[in-house]
């Protein structure tokens, strides 16, 4: 019995479940902050990533065109809900803010309709601030015709550094 509750927690831990605890705070460079309305956080009241964090978020895949690109690419990261869910994040729309100063608000309805993804691997290689990274926003446009459109083109924020949750 006891060993079962064990095993369900570390389950929880593993897939973000336990929104209650501290995330653990970033050793390396923070390549992500989230703020805004969530629960789970380590830097005063904001989440932030590093890249070792950001790789040991549960890794998705998917090949899709891009408006910015030619050809089919394979991308490489974690699901926008993965991280949504990881920082208890309690709200409708993310803004999302570039290192360009780019901004643009997303409905976080987008993430659990969709595999949108935080990409850090384009065609097998790490997404540089020279290459649209370290984060580009994917969404898997090849797979829904809706997606097909220039409202969504807007959200494929590439050199992502920070999202709010409202
Ligand atoms: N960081 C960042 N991401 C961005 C943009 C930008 O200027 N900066 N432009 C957006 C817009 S308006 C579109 S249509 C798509 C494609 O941009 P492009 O046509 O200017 O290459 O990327 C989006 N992501
Ligand atoms: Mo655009």
């Amino acid at each position: 019995m006891f060993g079962l509750v064990v095993a369900f927690l570390a389950l929880a831990s593993a897939t973000g479940a336990s929104a209650q605890s501290a995330l653990p705070p970033p050793e390396g460079e923070v390549l992500l902050r989230v703020s805004g309305r969530i629960s789970r956080t380590n830097a005063e009241d904001e989440a932030h990533f590093d890249r070792a964090m950001i790789e040991a978020l549960p890794r998705h895949a998917l090949h899709t065109t891009t408006s910015v690109t030619d050809g089919v690419r394979s991308f490489e990261g974690f699901l926008m809900r993965d991280l949504l869910e990881l920082v208890g994040a309690n709200g409708t729309t993310i803004t999302a803010t570039a290192l360009n100063d780019y901004v643009i608000d997303i409905p976080i309805s987008d993430f659990t309709k969709f595999d949108v993804l935080a990409a850090y691997r384009m065609d097998d290689q790490a997404l540089t601030t020279q290459d649209k990274g370290p984060l580009w926003i994917v969404y898997p446009r090849d797979e829904h015709r809706e997606l097909q459109d220039i409202r969504y083109d807007y959200r494929w924020v590439w050199q992502l550094i920070h999202i709010e949750v409202r």
